[in-house]
């Protein structure tokens, strides 16, 4: 008789994220097994219903598809190295965070192998996996994706970017760019009206948070013009050389470094 219920998974680290990815498909009715290097991170898991494999090669055997997210590529390869013998036929997904030249070279090591690869990028943090606030980019193997996006989209919003594996990784760290570049500027004003005995909440509070939000309405129309390839734009427009200049020489006077709109500085000199 032919076998119709959810999909085997396979899940490999059983970190913060790894145990939110299991716990998702375990409460989806999939038949999960589990492993982890420090084994009783499974225990949880255990007690819900997943199956503890002994050695990564005996958790690779027991499922089509493999998710595997661990701490970096250095520990994916170690760790999956030695199950290669397990690998063709399956199907990898590795949603541990690392750069886009990994992505790439792991999915050429993964078809040498004869196994089908899926780099993802999470763009969520653990407690949101499984609802749809939980975006997770995928690139690689489309068939591979196609396959198995049912099992996929139990844990979020899935967004499958591409045939080229290394997609997911450069849209992710993109992305995190963005994010650091907001938080570099965040902390620095905090740090500057600190100066002055203002506390961070209320300042966040009442103007910070404010700011950035009416600011962010501004990013479809910048993202326009560089589509367009206009020479002048209104984003580099509302970089204000004397506000630049300005912002620096107060961070210094009030003894607060503004190093992180040396960038933007560099873009209005050359306009
Ligand atoms: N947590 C988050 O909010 C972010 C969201 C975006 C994506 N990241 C990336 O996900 C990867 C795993 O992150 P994590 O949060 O699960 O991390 P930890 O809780 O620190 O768990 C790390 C797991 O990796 C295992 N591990 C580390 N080194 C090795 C190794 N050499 N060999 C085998 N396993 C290794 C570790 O095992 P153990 O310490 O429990 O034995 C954990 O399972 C990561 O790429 C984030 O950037 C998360």
């Amino acid at each position: 008789m032919v076998n119709t219920g959810p999909t085997p998974v396979t899940v490999i680290g059983l970190g913060a994220m790894g145990q939110a990815l299991a716990t998702a498909f375990l409460d989806a009715g999939h038949p999960t097994t589990v492993w982890n290097r420090t084994a009783a991170k499974a225990d949880p898991l255990v007690a819900k219903g997943a199956v503890r494999a002994e050695t990564v090669a005996e958790a690779v055997a027991a499922a089509p598809l493999i998710v595997v997210c661990v701490l970096d590529y250095a520990a994916v390869h170690a760790l999956l190295g030695p199950a290669a013998d397990e690998l063709p036929g399956r199907v990898l997904v590795n949603l541990t965070n690392g750069t886009a030249q990994e992505a790439r070279a792991s999915a050429q090591w993964a078809a040498e192998l004869g196994a089908e690869y899926v780099d993802g990028g999470i763009m969520a943090i653990p407690p949101t996996i499984g609802t749809p606030d939980s975006v997770i980019l995928y690139s690689g193997s489309q068939q591979a994706f196609d396959t198995h996006s049912k099992a996929l989209d139990l844990l979020g919003t899935s967004k499958f970017l591409g045939t080229d594996a290394a997609l997911a990784s450069l849209h992710d760290l993109a992305l995190l760019g963005a994010m650091y570049g907001m938080f570099a500027g965040a902390y620095n004003a905090i740090a500057m009206v600190g100066t002055e005995k203002v506390a961070a909440t209320e300042f966040t509070d009442e103007l910070l948070v404010p700011w950035l939000n009416s600011m962010v309405a501004v990013l479809p129309m910048l993202a326009e013009e560089v589509d367009s390839g206009a020479e002048v734009s209104e984003g580099r427009r509302l970089v204000e050389r004397v506000a630049l200049t300005n912002i620096i020489d107060t961070a210094k006077a009030q003894g607060v470094a503004a190093n992180f709109v040396n960038p933007l500085q560099a873009i209005k000199d050359n306009t």
